[in-house]
């Protein structure tokens, strides 16, 4: 049957990548499907919110790590170290799309190392195999997960059909280091060949656009609640930003703990009741 029918435990057990494998434990440990994107741009706030939401959370996902106007080596270290206290994984949602030998630049070196300290990262699907070939290069050693891109939440998005298919193609052909997708659905059988092997295959979805309150923003996201998301679409985690840290410059850790845990609940009691289904 199809992954999402099985509980998080089950799927943690079976699953070959050792990224893969982390996050379903932590999940099941923590009672948490949430990862919480913290889009800030100062680093005192970036860090407040995320040892606040640390105990809510299995993910903590940073849109790329140069929005940091105030970055430096600590950054990371201090994000470690509370990925360490709370037993969270990172997620660093670079979204890259490059050919491959220039994807694995990125990902390895410059001032960032993504690899060293991402556990998981992302990629679009645009360049075709090779990114991931060239990601692979890099993250496998390191016992990393991929993420493709294979669906967005943003209004008029261009990821729809063939595009979708021949993402979830190179997915299937690099299980060992594509963990999953970013996208709006299950993928399972999606673009599959009669000749493909589908045994224990197993994505995560990682799905964004998520909100309770706002249906969406003056810029074109699309919110969906969890038990949309997790009930009726079958997706794993819930990617909330805006949601739990709100939209104001000034951040109030008390609400953004309170907004955690309510996302936390919601996200897993979905979770159950798809199981219950
Ligand atoms: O399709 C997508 C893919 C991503 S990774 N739609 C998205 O919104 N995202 C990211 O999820 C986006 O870059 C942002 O970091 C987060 C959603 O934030 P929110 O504030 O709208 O919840």
């Amino acid at each position: 049957s199809s992954p999402h029918l099985c509980s998080y435990a089950d799927r943690a057990d079976k699953h070959k990548n050792p990224a893969a494998r982390a996050l379903l434990q932590l999940m099941v440990k923590k009672k948490t499907n949430l990862s919480v994107s913290v889009d800030v741009t100062r680093k005192n706030d970036f860090l407040a919110i995320i040892d606040a939401v640390g105990p809510y959370v299995c993910l903590i996902k940073k849109t790329h790590i140069d929005v940091l106007e105030d970055y430096d080596q600590t950054v990371v270290e201090e994000l470690q170290a509370l990925s360490k206290k709370h037993e969270f994984l990172i997620f660093e949602d670079r979204k890259f799309a490059d050919i491959g030998n220039t994807v694995a630049l990125q990902y390895s070196g410059g001032i960032y190392k993504i690899a060293n300290w991402a556990h998981i990262t992302n990629a679009h699907a645009v360049p075709g195999p090779s990114i991931v070939t060239g990601l692979a290069s890099v993250g496998l050693p390191l016992e990393r997960g991929l993420i493709l891109l294979a669906e967005m939440s943003s209004k008029g998005a261009l990821t729809t059909g063939t595009y979708t298919e021949e993402a979830v193609r190179m997915a299937r052909a690099r299980r060992d280091f594509v963990i999953g997708f970013i996208a709006q659905h299950r993928m399972e059988g999606i673009g599959a060949r009669e000749t493909d092997d589908l045994t224990d295959e197993d994505f995560l979805i990682l799905s964004p656009g998520v909100g309770l309150d706002a249906k969406g923003d003056a810029m074109g996201q699309q919110y969906r609640t969890p038990a949309v998301v997790v009930t009726e679409c079958g997706c794993d985690v819930i990617i909330v930003g805006r949601g739990i840290f709100g939209t104001g410059r000034d951040i109030d850790v008390k609400e953004v703990q309170k907004q955690a845990q309510r996302y936390q609940t919601a996200g897993w009691e979905a979770y159950e009741s798809r199981l219950s289904k």
